[in-house]
């Protein structure tokens, strides 16, 4: 959510500002702006829209460095050009643009306009501008002593950068809540909320941590705390494949980045498999094997897609490790107090490593002592550098906002820890072989999948007229049965529910009809005669069924998508696939703005 982007240098930076808002679209946003110092003074921009608009409205000699841009998801008054970020001070010389929430802008507001401000959005993000510049007003000799004077009497969430037209060699950044990275150039320098900003200029980069600010000059950085102490910090080398993040002749980032997924799977088992002791290897964990052995409990912790992956992670370490295990949505189990104990390792699952909810269970857990490991596709992200280990997924930028790789590669790395966890306790090494025979023969699979694409198109043009739409699974079809509605539903909005099949009998069977198709999770396995029975009760009722399976189900289901058979423990990976597929054709099929779809972000930073 929201983009924010600096740059300071011998460069023109709207240019810059432009390319790296853009590199910022995929996260969802409503409106962008931009503000350079100029001679004269600061130069504005902003538009309620897209990048593209504000480069467009740019006039040809809005010139200067330094300078700041912003997409805004509106959190605090409507989305429009006003509310737009940069946000100034009654004498525009002061402009922030900020990600987050100030918890306490209403008071501040009423304490400002009792002063005489006038304040000219509805936004939280103004009251910043307006305190740097009364503590201009009362003495403050430079922008970093303003800016920290303003920040103090801040309760609330930021990643905020200010320009201040009469410091025009410098931006001033903090950092409480939300991310801000600097990214180190020659003789220039970056400002950027997500590293995805900066690809193509630096991959030297310095995070920043909460309670941090930092001043940035073409000449380099100086990072310091709320009270002024100087905190030393050196730059870290991004890995990123740049090429990861550009959309080359793919019609949307979604479909590229569902079609990566036999090497985006492959880069998850990546060095991990250990086939002399049959089983995985996983360097940052952590944690020794006597500490592993002593796990009584598996706790996985994540938001959406990432929380619908843990559930398969929960049942995959419970298979494979028999270690209870259980999965939970963080932003519930952030706010009910939780019991944490000592023998329970905890996993917080995030693709960008930034979602708020995520992050906020985390740190709960830490505060009570409780051992945490991330599994995380974002390196650097603040949940991979706030827990006691962890894997990466290293599946490489994910634009769209709909998850798919990253759930993918999830589930893989899931599968990698449960075999970790099962061949320290009682796993054989037979079984562990077993496990690693069906991971190394993913990719493959995957890609035979993809192979289907033209005919699974057809089916999802015939569903996308559809007003609502059931998944059905059981067990490890149950998770896949959520994830594959979540993705129908938040980039078509098509309507769709996820049940345990055995659960239709309990309400939803009364939804059945002609005109409620129903897609069925339906593997070949011990449970493939119960999930047959489902499918018939669905048929007496004359509902629609598009299943999912080994094998075609002529008699039971109007379509049968079929896919390559795994380990069971691994199926699910496979399911998931058509649904991907499925969920984009219907989106395309209605005209949708697949990678952007209405009301959503990439990483959820706010509450
Ligand atoms: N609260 C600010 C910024 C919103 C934000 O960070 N969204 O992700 C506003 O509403 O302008």
């Amino acid at each position: 959510m929201c983009g924010i982007v600096g740059y300071v240098g011998p460069q023109d930076a709207a240019p810059i500002l432009l390319e790296g808002l853009g590199r910022l679209e995929y996260r969802g946003y409503d409106s962008a702006g931009l503000a350079l110092s100029a001679k004269g003074g600061l130069k504005v921009r902003k538009v309620s829209g897209r990048v593209a608009d504000l480069a467009a409205d740019l006039p040809a000699r809005f010139k200067g460095a330094p300078g700041i841009g912003h997409t805004r998801w509106a959190t605090h008054g409507e989305p429009s050009e006003t509310n737009a970020h940069p946000q100034l001070d009654t004498a525009g010389r002061i402009a922030v643009v900020h990600n987050g929430i100030i918890e306490n802008a209403d008071e501040l507001r009423a304490k400002l306009t009792a002063d005489g401000v006038e304040f000219a959005s509805q936004t939280d993000t103004e009251v910043v501008a307006h305190l740097v510049a009364a503590a201009f007003a009362a003495g403050a000799g430079d922008l970093e002593q303003a800016v920290r004077q303003a920040l103090r009497q801040v309760v609330g969430a930021y990643g905020l950068a200010v320009l201040d037209a009469e410091h025009p060699d410098r931006i001033v950044v903090a950092r409480n809540g939300s991310p801000v990275l600097l990214g180190v150039g020659e003789k220039e320098m970056f400002v950027a909320s997500d590293v995805a900003a900066l690809i193509g200029y630096t991959r030297q980069v310095v995070y920043l941590d909460d309670g941090e600010l930092a001043t940035i000059t073409a000449g380099g950085y100086r990072t310091y705390t709320l009270d002024d102490r100087s905190t030393a910090k050196s730059p870290s080398t991004i890995d990123w494949d740049v090429v990861g993040a550009e959309i080359g002749d793919h019609a949307h980032y979604l479909i590229k980045e569902i079609q990566e997924q036999p090497r985006t799977i492959e880069r998850a088992l990546k060095g991990r498999i250990d086939e002399r002791f049959a089983t995985a290897h996983l360097g940052g964990l952590n944690l020794t094997v006597r500490e592993a052995r002593e796990i009584r409990r598996v706790k996985i912790l994540g938001c959406g897609t990432a929380c619908y992956a843990g559930e398969l992670g929960a049942q995959l370490i419970e298979d494979l490790a028999r270690v209870p295990a259980t999965a939970e949505a963080a932003s519930e189990f952030r706010y009910r107090n939780p019991v944490v104990e000592p023998d329970t390792l905890y996993v917080a699952v995030s693709q960008s490593g930034e979602t708020i909810d995520t992050l906020a269970a985390v740190q709960e857990l830490q505060r009570k002592g409780g051992r945490v490991i991330g599994i995380v596709n974002v390196v650097g992200s603040t949940i991979a550098r706030q827990v006691d280990g962890g894997i990466y997924l290293h599946a490489g930028p994910e634009m769209s906002v709909a998850a798919t790789k990253s759930f993918t590669s999830t589930v893989a790395a899931f599968a990698l820890l449960a075999l970790h966890l099962g061949r320290i306790r009682d796993l054989s090494p037979e079984q562990g072989r077993r496990i690693i025979a069906g991971l190394l023969a993913l990719p493959g699979q995957v890609a035979q999948i993809l192979e289907q694409e033209d005919a699974i198109a057809e089916v999802a043009r015939g569903i996308a007229t559809s007003n609502s739409m059931l998944f059905v699974g059981r067990r490890r079809g149950w998770p896949v049965a959520r994830e594959g509605a979540q993705k129908l539903k938040e980039i078509s909005y098509v309507h769709a529910e996820a049940y345990p099949s055995a659960e239709l009998k309990h309400g939803p069977l009364a939804l059945v009809s002609p005109e409620m198709p129903t897609v069925a999770i339906v593997p070949d396995d011990d449970l493939l005669d119960k999930n047959t029975s489902t499918l018939s009760e669905i048929k007496a009722r004359k509902g629609p069924v598009i299943a999912i399976a080994h094998r075609e189900l002529p008699d039971l289901a109007d379509r049968t998508l079929v896919i390559p058979r795994s380990e069971p423990e691994l199926d699910p990976i496979l399911l998931s696939i058509p649904l991907q597929i499925l969920a984009y054709h219907a989106a395309v099929a209605l005209g949708r703005d697949v990678d952007k779809p209405r009301n959503l972000a990439k990483s959820v930073t706010v509450e």
